[in-house]
């Protein structure tokens, strides 16, 4: 077992709101907490407390607290802050949902988390509002922020100037949010947040992380997703620093965004990664306020990080996590350059790990140089999840009794504690850092008439990046072709759940118990 080279930090035991916003002094709370990167409107931190309690009032005078769980389908905006945390204030739980999820994968994730009120944007209300019918929503139960014909909007909720409510629980075990995530297996399950695992969190990233109240944070990475939530929406904030919102990834705004707010750090996915350092309009674009790119969500592969950092003149470096853990597990700050970026750098505070060898259960030694063997990485921390929401067997499976989750990534560690993820046991895909579960898929390819059976695996493109690729067995006789099987899939799922290659196949290897051979599959 190895522990964070970090010594401990102390981890507040108090609401994330408190944690974050308590302490605001005079001088913070006039300067700038969020720009809308698009309009380039500001809200500064008084504005941003006192729309959080506006909010959490309205909220609270029609019933939401402690035990109400909140939908959240939102892009991006300034209006996210209010929103995700005027729901925490007032002590009900937020799930926040995937904005490029279809009308059945929202109604699945707001029946599954039970939740009874959605908050979105009018651009996403048809899917919302489908949703919404599916489960015998009230018009009234959906806030369209930006307004819509018969549902409350975020000027008139604010407009009612109600107080923020008194409301008590225990952080360390009451419910702040429900992300989704597939895990190591299976359809996305409700990843059970505490107050405390979030506070836990900010403050394993603060000694590591140098963002402070200088800096102007880029956040392109979806709030919605763990990744964006707290490195973004929370650390950044607790930093206080000013973050520049953008909705959707689009490379000449992302550029524009970047050079006209100046923005120190930028947060990315290593597909973003990939166009800076492929793209020719990047030349075009005066970056040179970039401090440090940091990226995340999938692997970054070495030569392409020095590729940026030379291109830009910047720090780069990377950050390794799950939803499972809040995500932040090993993190390389900007400042240990002698680190590799290829590398996911060393634990974060308060982290105990472990590289367990899957065939034999022992654990790898770690030699007095270079690497170990790869093992499994078990992590233990206060940032582990509770557990999956209603999932007793799926939550053991991942969490065992003594604290340790079993990550299903496979990594390798140095006598001086440096991560590196080598290999993925899990069937999880990461197709630009979203989540992609493998489950999803083949049941949406064993609806079609023309498939007899079909696993999904992620298969790499041109860029060496992650793409979810089928294996089909077609029914005998049928006349069915990749891109058919690729149109049937797009027409089920969100933009990037798609099929991306196509392969047929005489049969799926499985093993003696039904299960899908992957191993088998990849080695194709
Ligand atoms: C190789 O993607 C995330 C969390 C991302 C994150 C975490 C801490 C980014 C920055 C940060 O500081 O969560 P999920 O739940 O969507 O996906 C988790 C999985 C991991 O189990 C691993 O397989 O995504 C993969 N992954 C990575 N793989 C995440 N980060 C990395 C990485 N290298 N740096």
């Amino acid at each position: 077992m190895v522990r964070s080279t970090y010594p401990d930090v102390e981890i507040p035991e108090v609401s994330i709101h408190d944690f974050l916003f308590g302490d605001l002094s005079d001088a913070e709370l006039d300067t700038v907490a969020l720009v809308d990167g698009m309009s380039g409107a500001t809200t500064t931190y008084r504005q941003l407390v006192g729309q959080i309690d506006l909010f959490a009032g309205a909220l609270a005078a029609r019933g939401v607290g402690v035990g109400t769980t909140v939908g959240v389908l939102c892009p991006n905006v300034p209006a996210f802050a209010t929103v995700f945390h005027g729901i925490l204030r007032a002590g009900a739980t937020a799930t926040t949902i995937n904005s490029l999820y279809t009308a059945d994968e929202i109604a699945n994730q707001l029946t599954d988390a039970g939740a009874t009120w959605l908050v979105t944007v009018s651009p996403l209300l048809p899917g919302a509002q489908a949703a919404a019918e599916r489960l015998g929503f009230d018009a009234d139960h959906v806030i369209v922020l930006d307004g819509a014909e018969g549902h409350p909007s975020l000027p008139a909720l604010l407009g009612e100037g109600r107080q923020a409510p008194d409301v008590s629980f225990d952080p360390s075990t009451h419910l702040a949010v429900l992300p989704y995530s597939s895990g190591t297996t299976g359809r996305p399950k409700g990843v059970m947040l505490t107050h405390r695992n979030l506070v836990a969190n900010v403050s394993q990233c603060q000694p590591v992380l140098g963002v402070d109240a200088s800096d102007r944070v880029l956040a392109v990475l979806p709030f919605f997703h763990i990744y964006g939530m707290t490195v973004l929406l929370n650390f950044a904030l607790r930093q206080r620093a000013g973050l520049v919102t953008m909705p959707r990834f689009d490379l000449p705004e992302f550029l524009r965004i970047i050079a006209e707010h100046r923005t120190s750090w930028v947060f990315v996915a290593p597909p973003i990664a990939v166009a800076l350092a492929k793209h020719p309009i990047v030349d075009q674009y005066d970056l040179s306020a970039v401090k440090v790119i940091f990226s995340g969500a999938a692997p970054l592969d070495g030569t392409l990080a020095s590729a940026v950092a030379n291109r830009l003149g910047c720090i780069v470096t990377q950050g390794y996590g799950m939803t499972e853990t809040s995500p932040a597990v090993n993190l390389i700050s900007e400042a240990r350059t002698e680190i590799d970026r290829s590398s996911i750098g060393p634990l974060v505070p308060n982290t105990e790990a472990r590289l367990v060898d899957p065939d034999s259960g022992e654990d790898v030694a770690v030699p007095a140089e270079g690497a170990s063997e790869p093992g499994e990485l078990w992590v233990r921390g206060p940032q582990v999840m509770v557990g999956y929401l209603n999932r007793p067997d799926a939550t053991s499976e991942m969490l065992d009794a003594d604290g340790w989750l079993h990550t299903g990534d496979v990594a390798t560690v140095t006598h001086d504690g440096i991560y590196r993820i080598v290999d993925r046991l899990k069937e999880l895909i990461k197709y630009k850092g979203y989540q992609v579960a493998p489950a999803v898929l083949e049941a949406v390819l064993l609806e079609h008439p023309a498939i007899a059976d079909a696993a999904v695996i992620g298969a790499f493109d041109d860029d060496g990046q992650e793409v979810p690729k089928a294996f089909v067995v077609r029914q005998p006789d049928a006349d069915l072709d990749a891109d058919a099987v690729m149109a049937h899939v797009a027409s089920h799922v969100a933009p990037h759940e798609k099929v991306r290659q196509v392969e047929f196949i005489d049969v799926i290897p499985k093993s003696s118990s039904g299960k899908i051979l992957r191993k088998d599959l990849r080695a194709r």
